[in-house]
């Protein structure tokens, strides 16, 4: 019998690739969606299904992280042996401005998708798109025994839905798990992160459209890797004998500024020229650095990754320029795979 799993976010970047690499398994997929005034399938277009296609095995839901009573009505309906609970207001400096919104849907969104599952009644393997932003201001590497210290709502909303999930599974037996992701990227990461911003502005001002960049930290240290190696190991969570957490990440580091230079480089551009600084660009509290140590998920899921920060930038760069050329040539179509 084929797998059933119900994705939240599924809208947002990993959603999208994760819902990818379900279907090719033969899953069926649900999606769950939140309802918006405008389109927001942008990422997912390619593989949406209509209710009269037959066969259909990719189908969206309208509900929210913040209305608990669909949820439960969502999985009863679905009975899904697998959720991957992706979806969050998962913006860092955004969080400092909503933080109680972020609070409510990446923190007790967790919860009450959690709590659903129970009162649904119904047996699921669960995934929490937990993150190393936890970690915030414990130095580097961190690892799966690291002590978390936070250093946005956004961290502190991770932290309540890791010990969520973590508590599920010790109080009521629960196949829970968190994947504890560094930071990971892809030609479909939102254009407000700062990876896709450089990118975006290479393609941007290699085109001619813009000259200026401005920034705000260009010295923060992050472990940037590729999204779609990061779905799979999502997966690979949720398909061993035994729930546990893992650390997922590359292990290399990587300035904001070494990005810069890597992008722009690569478009024969010259990062100095065009970047500016923006105090609104900088976080109240800042993370230093992260690089995250990735051994137990090699060990026990077999998996590693391949792409690392300078073939990142580089892929983001060209799916970058291929867009904008489009763009240009009043081609609507999204060029990014
Ligand atoms: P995105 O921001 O691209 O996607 C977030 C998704 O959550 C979108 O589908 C969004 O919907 C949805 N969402 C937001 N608010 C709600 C809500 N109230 N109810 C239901 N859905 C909601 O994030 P990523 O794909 O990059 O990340 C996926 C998850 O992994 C997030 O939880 C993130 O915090 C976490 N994470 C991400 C890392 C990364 O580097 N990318 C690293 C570690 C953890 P819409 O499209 O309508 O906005
Ligand atoms: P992060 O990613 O906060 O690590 O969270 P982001 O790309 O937003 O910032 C990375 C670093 O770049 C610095 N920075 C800027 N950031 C943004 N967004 N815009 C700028 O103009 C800018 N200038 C400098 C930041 O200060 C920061 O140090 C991401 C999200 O995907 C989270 O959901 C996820 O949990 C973590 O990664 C792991």
């Amino acid at each position: 019998m084929s797998k059933t799993a119900l994705i939240t976010g599924v809208t947002g970047q990993d959603g999208s690739y994760l819902a990818e690499l379900l279907l090719e398994k033969g899953y069926t997929v649900h999606g769950l969606v939140r309802r918006s005034s405008s389109f927001n399938t942008e990422r997912i277009d390619h593989i949406y299904q209509g209710p009269q296609e037959p066969g259909r095995r990719f189908v969206l839901h309208h509900a929210d992280l913040t209305d608990g009573v669909a949820l439960v009505n969502l999985l009863r309906e679905i009975q899904p042996h697998e959720v991957y609970n992706l979806g969050a207001q998962s913006h860092v400096r955004v969080s400092f401005d909503a933080p109680l919104y972020t609070g409510d849907a990446t923190g007790l969104g967790s919860l009450r998708l959690l709590e659903a599952v129970r009162a649904a009644g119904i047996e699921t393997r669960f995934y929490q798109a937990s993150s190393s932003e936890m970690f915030g201001a414990t130095p580097p590497p961190q690892n799966e025994a690291t002590p978390f210290h936070p250093r946005s709502p956004y961290g502190a909303a991770k932290v309540y839905a890791y010990w969520s999930t973590v508590n599920y599974r010790e109080a009521y037996g629960m196949y829970a798990v968190n994947g504890i992701l560094f930071n990971h990227e892809s030609p479909r990461r939102g254009e407000t992160f700062v990876t896709r911003k450089i990118t975006r502005a290479v393609a941007r001002i290699k085109a001619g459209l813009q000259q200026e960049l401005y920034l705000g930290n260009l010295d923060a240290v992050r472990d940037w890797g590729y999204a779609p190696e990061y779905v799979d190991a999502m997966w690979r969570m949720l398909q061993q004998d035994e729930p546990t957490d893992y650390v997922v990440a590359t292990g290399v580091a990587a300035t904001v500024r070494e990005f810069l230079e890597t992008a722009f480089g690569h478009a024969g551009l010259d990062w100095r020229e065009h970047v500016r600084y923006d105090a609104k660009y900088e976080r109240p509290s800042e993370v230093d650095a992260l690089i995250g140590d990735a051994s137990k998920a090699e060990e026990i899921l077999g998996w590693k990754p391949e792409v690392r920060v300078e073939e990142l930038a580089r892929i983001m760069v060209d799916a970058d320029v291929r867009q904008v050329d489009a763009e240009l040539a009043g081609t609507a179509v999204r060029v990014d795979r």
